[in-house]
């Protein structure tokens, strides 16, 4: 079939929301899409462990700990997931961990603000997983099968992180004045942060019409921008909790909530390099990774030792 053609045939597939699948034909710059933004996905999954990897020692008690160890191995299995995904797609898992590395590939530019206290914990799972799963879920639905079942599972998982982060708020709010005042901090330092999460605003975003026509992206950043928004005011108020926003209110006439202008300039810092802690995410990062490359190692010489095993003991039964 001519290129056209096969282009022609794909984009029916799409219109028609029939998955596409590994082997069948896609145009390359789909592919490269995809590629470039389930492992930007991935990588925000595990960089994601850091900021909270540093308050398990620091749970305030032992259910609180087992909830936060809980959570930080579902992100590490959400970063197994979707580097899997993205593997269908031709690249190897090593590449993509050199890209992260290498600062070639970016990752979720809120991982790199500190979390200070353990409120912060809390506004994590609260914004940070509420965040991702209004993005998520519309992930659910993207042309990619692979992509879209991975965000199935994984989307179940993050709305029990949203709702644990949520339940140290309230108690935390409830328990005295002090505790509140130590929330209300947490959120000044994170809601801005939350909303840059769903990337530039529509007009400045270089991939969402493409995005868009392929069925990769379901919503645009703006509108899941919005839907967090209003999702989360009311929940605000439960907690007894200011957004930090003069500009947030009710508009009776587009029933949604206004909100102020997001600072365009720091997004930009952080998502090149510069915010509080890039560099130390990226040196945890490495770290990690050369500190476990015995296990990999051992890993794949296992494997290899079963797979001799097993040509032994086919030979041995068809001999
Ligand atoms: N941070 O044209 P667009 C989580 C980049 S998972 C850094 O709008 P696109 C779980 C973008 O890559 C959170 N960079 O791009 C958890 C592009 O750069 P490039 C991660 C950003 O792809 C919770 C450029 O700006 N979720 O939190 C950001 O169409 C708690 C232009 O932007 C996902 O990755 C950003 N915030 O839309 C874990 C969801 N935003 O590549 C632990 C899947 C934009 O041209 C604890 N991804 N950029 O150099 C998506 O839905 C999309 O990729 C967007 C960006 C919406 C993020």
């Amino acid at each position: 079939m001519a290129i056209q053609n096969l282009e022609t045939h794909f984009q029916e597939k799409v219109d028609q929301e029939i998955k596409i699948e590994p082997k069948d034909w896609m145009p390359d710059a789909y592919r490269q899409t995809l590629i470039r933004q389930i492992s930007q996905h991935a990588h925000s999954e595990v960089v994601g462990m850091l900021p909270e990897g540093n308050w398990v020692t620091r749970a305030p008690s032992l259910k609180r700990k087992l909830a936060l160890l809980a959570k930080i191995q579902d992100e590490a299995g959400h970063g197994l997931y979707l580097y899997s995904a993205t593997e269908t797609l031709g690249i190897s898992r090593s590449e993509l961990i050199d890209q992260l590395h290498s600062g070639k590939a970016k990752y979720s530019s809120i991982f790199n603000y500190p979390t200070l206290s353990w409120s912060d914990i809390g506004a994590i799972g609260w914004l940070v997983d509420g965040a991702a799963i209004m993005n998520q879920v519309a992930l659910c639905r993207t042309s990619y099968g692979p992509y879209a079942r991975a965000m199935v599972r994984i989307c179940k998982e993050e709305s029990f992180h949203q709702r644990q982060g949520y339940d140290i708020l309230l108690t935390m709010c409830r328990n005295s004045e002090t505790q509140r005042q130590m929330v209300q901090d947490s959120v000044n330092r994170w809601w801005w942060p939350s909303l840059m999460m769903f990337g530039p605003n529509d007009s400045e975003s270089p991939h969402s019409a493409q995005s868009m026509k392929w069925k990769i992206k379901r919503v645009s950043n703006d509108d899941l921008r919005q839907r967090f928004v209003d999702m989360t005011v009311p929940q605000a108020e439960i907690l007894g909790i200011k957004l930090p926003d003069p500009e947030l209110k009710w508009n009776e006439e587009r029933k949604h909530y206004d909100f102020g202008n997001i600072d365009w300039d720091e997004f930009w810092r952080v998502v090149n390099g510069h915010g509080p802690c890039n560099k130390s995410r990226m040196e945890a990062r490495i770290k990690a990774h050369e500190e476990g490359e015995w296990v990999r190692d051992a890993a794949m010489a296992y494997a290899e030792k079963q797979a001799e095993r097993q040509d032994v003991q086919s030979k041995i039964q068809y001999s």
